[in-house]
């Protein structure tokens, strides 16, 4: 074969392969029925919020009967739902939890091989300022001081000689980092609080037990956020529980594009980033006070991480009243926020919308009893049709053949 003969060959095999890759036959079930075609009629779509304020009421037909969207914000788009789930539904997800036992969120501290240190040296002076320190330790552990904590940390360790409140080069060299790990040990423990969050969770498989309660709530989601059933049957789902003082600092629910690092799928854990294309958050108990979700940086056209961390706008345990956007939480609400675009090019997950960082305020008095329902998707759109199909044919053969990691 010649030169631009074997070139044409290629570039032949290569259409096929592209060609084939978007023509997989697929059936969904959503708002309008089953719908049949080839793979590119399946589109993540969004609900349209308009504009704040914006009502409109979603018919479930289930026991529930409706549910009514509130559009809340629409940078990012915040939508709530006053009564996503029944006080009877609420209680059953908190029994489940309980039943199947919660844990302590796990955080970067505690995890022994940690022992990343990345100096936060803002002003490139090469000295760390109380400030810069903060953002050291809040960096490399998660951990968030305020200035006193730091100014007894020196007073306690001595690491600051000259006691000018910097730590120069030389300063650093008196401690190393399993030192300092071991110090802010030592004040979390005494002070939980400080961690970058403080609540206790479970993950919860319902499908797995063909749970009837749990089939219904996959369905009114479905219904209401209008996207296939089969792909809400892909959805992750996490109960978390908050004490006096529990709360979760500002995060993204996903993570930003990055082409070369694949998407975490229930098959592969490590080496791979979030990819949780919206977020359903359900509370299900009312809190005495606080435990508000908040988001900080909504509405802000000047968002950047410099600024962020400056104003320590990340530390909602402290700085909850100043976001913009606080929900309350209420037996039964469910806040819906979209955690990435859709690529206008394959309808598939789209770049992070960073206007999503939220957290959980601190609980003031009472408990709170939240489940997270996180709509998954990963950046292959063909290897998530292949996987919505599966469900598709399970639900319509007698015999479903799905291993319990699908499901
Ligand atoms: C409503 O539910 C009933 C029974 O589950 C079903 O037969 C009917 O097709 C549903 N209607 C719509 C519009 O989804
Ligand atoms: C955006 O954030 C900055 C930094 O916190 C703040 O100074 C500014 O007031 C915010 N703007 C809006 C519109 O909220
Ligand atoms: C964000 O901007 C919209 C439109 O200007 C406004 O209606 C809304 O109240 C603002 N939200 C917040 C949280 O400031
Ligand atoms: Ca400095
Ligand atoms: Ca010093």
């Amino acid at each position: 074969m010649r030169t631009r003969d074997r070139c044409l060959f290629t570039l032949h095999i290569a259409a096929v392969l592209i060609f084939s890759a978007y023509s997989l036959d697929i059936c969904v079930t959503d708002n309008s029925g089953v719908r049949c075609g080839d793979g590119n009629h399946v589109r993540l779509t969004r609900i349209q919020g308009n504009e704040v304020g914006h009502v409109q009421k979603i018919d479930t037909n289930d026991t529930l009967g409706s549910v009514t969207l509130t559009t809340l914000n629409t940078k990012p788009l915040v939508i709530e739902a006053e009564s996503f789930l029944s006080p009877e539904e609420c209680d059953y997800f908190v029994q489940m939890a309980k039943d199947e036992g919660l844990k302590e969120s796990e955080t970067v501290l505690n995890q022994p091989e940690n022992q990343r240190f990345v100096l936060r040296d803002h002003d490139g002076n090469k000295k760390l300022s109380v400030r810069e320190m903060r953002h050291t330790i809040q960096g490399s552990f998660d951990v968030f001081l305020e200035d006193e904590d730091i100014l007894k940390l020196y007073k306690e360790t001595g690491w600051d000689k000259n006691g000018d409140e910097l730590i120069t080069n030389d300063e650093l060299k008196s401690f190393t980092p399993m030192m300092l790990q071991a110090e802010i040990q030592k004040i979390v423990k005494a002070n939980p609080e400080k961690h970058s969050r403080m609540s206790k969770q479970v993950w919860l498989y319902p499908d797995r037990s063909k749970d009837k309660v749990f089939a219904e709530v996959q369905k009114r989601v479905a219904k209401v956020v209008g996207l296939p059933l089969e792909l809400i049957k892909l959805s992750d789902f996490q109960v978390v529980s908050y004490g006096i003082k529990g709360h979760y600092n500002a995060h993204w629910d996903s993570a930003r594009v990055e082409p070369k690092v694949p998407c975490c799928t229930r098959e592969r854990t490590k080496q791979c980033r979030i990819c949780r294309y919206m977020t359903i958050l359900f509370y299900l108990n009312d809190v005495e006070e606080g435990g508000e979700t908040a988001f900080p940086v909504a509405n802000n056209s000047t968002l950047d991480y410099q600024t962020m961390m400056e104003k320590d706008l990340v530390d909602l345990y402290r700085k909850c009243e100043e976001s913009p956007l606080k929900v309350s939480p209420a037996k039964g609400k469910a806040v819906i926020w979209y955690n990435h675009f859709v690529d206008d090019a394959n309808g598939w997950l789209g770049p992070l919308d960073e206007f999503t960082f939220h957290g959980g305020c601190p609980v003031k008095n009472g408990v709170k009893w939240i489940a997270n329902f996180w709509v998954k998707t990963t950046d292959h759109k063909i290897k998530d049709l292949k996987k919505m199909q599966k469900f598709y044919k399970a639900s319509t053969e007698k015999q479903p053949k799905m291993s319990k990691e699908e499901l």
